[in-house]
C-alpha cells in the first residue's frame, strides 16, 4: 500500500468501514517517481506474489488478489456479509454502473499523473488534456446522482469519495466548480473516520 494511491485507498477505506483492520498486515511501498514509465520493484518478495507488480494486492494463505476490484469484492463477501455491495440483483448492477464511472475517473487521474511525471519532450499534453476531460465529464455524470444524505456509505460511495479526494489533492479544485452538489456531499462525508485515516500523501521514494 501507499497513501498516494486512490486504488489502495478504496481498499483501506473498505477495510476500515468493515472494522477488520486487525486482520491484515499493511506493507508500505517505497518507489521513485520513475514508476510512471519504468518497472519498479516495490518490495522484492512482492514480485513473487504477483506478476502484475501494482498496488493494491492482497496476499492470503491461499491466493493473491491483484486489483482493488477483486479485493473489495472479496472483503465485502467474506467479511462484510455483502453490506457494502449487494451480492446480486438490481442493487448490485446499479452500484456497478456508478462504480464504472467513478473508477474511470480514478483511471484517468492515475494515467494523467503518470504522464505528468515524464520530464522529457515525449510528454503528451494532448493525452493529459484527454484524461482531464474524461475526469470532468465523469464527475458531471455523478453530479446527477449525488448520494442522498443518510444512505449507506457503500462501495460505490467509497469509490466516488476516493475519486473526489484524489482530485482535490493532485489537481486542485477544478472539479468542485463543475460539480458543486457532489463537492458538498464529499465535504459532508469527509469527516468519516475511514476517510480521515486515509488522507492522500506522497509515496516515500526510498
Ligand atoms: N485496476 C487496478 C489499478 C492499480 C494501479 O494502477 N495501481 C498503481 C498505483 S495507483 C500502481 O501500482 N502503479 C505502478 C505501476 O503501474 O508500475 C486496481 O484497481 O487496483
Amino acid at each position: 500500500m501507499t497513501p498516494a494511491s486512490p486504488w489502495v485507498r478504496r481498499v483501506t477505506v473498505t477495510i476500515l468501514e468493515l472494522g477488520i483492520r486487525d486482520r491484515f498486515e499493511f506493507v508500505q511501498t517505497k518507489w521513485p517517481h520513475a514508476w510512471g514509465t519504468r518497472t519498479v520493484v516495490p518490495h522484492p518478495e512482492f514480485m513473487g506474489d504477483t506478476p502484475v507488480a501494482r498496488i493494491p494486492a492482497l496476499v492470503t494463505a491461499d491466493f493473491t488478489l491483484a486489483d482493488s476490484h477483486s479485493i473489495c469484492d472479496y472483503l465485502n463477501g467474506e467479511f462484510g456479509k455483502f453490506r457494502l455491495l449487494a451480492r446480486d440483483g438490481a442493487a448490485r448492477w446499479r452500484a456497478l454502473a456508478t462504480m464504472s464511472v467513478a473508477n474511470a475517473i480514478i483511471e484517468a487521474q492515475v494515467a494523467r499523473r503518470a504522464e505528468l511525471l515524464r520530464t522529457g519532450s515525449d510528454r503528451s499534453d494532448d493525452f493529459i488534456a484527454k484524461m482531464r476531460d474524461r475526469q470532468l465529464r465523469c464527475f458531471e455524470a455523478l453530479e446527477k446522482q449525488v448520494p442522498a444524505s443518510g444512505t449507506e456509505f457503500d462501495l460505490a460511495q467509497i469509490t466516488i469519495a476516493v475519486a473526489c479526494g484524489y482530485d482535490d489533492w493532485r489537481y486542485g479544485n477544478d472539479w468542485r466548480g463543475v460539480v458543486p452538489k457532489l463537492a458538498g456531499w464529499f465535504d459532508s462525508i469527509s469527516q468519516r473516520p475511514s476517510l480521515q485515516a486515509t488522507k492522500p500523501a506522497e509515496t516515500p521514494q526510498s
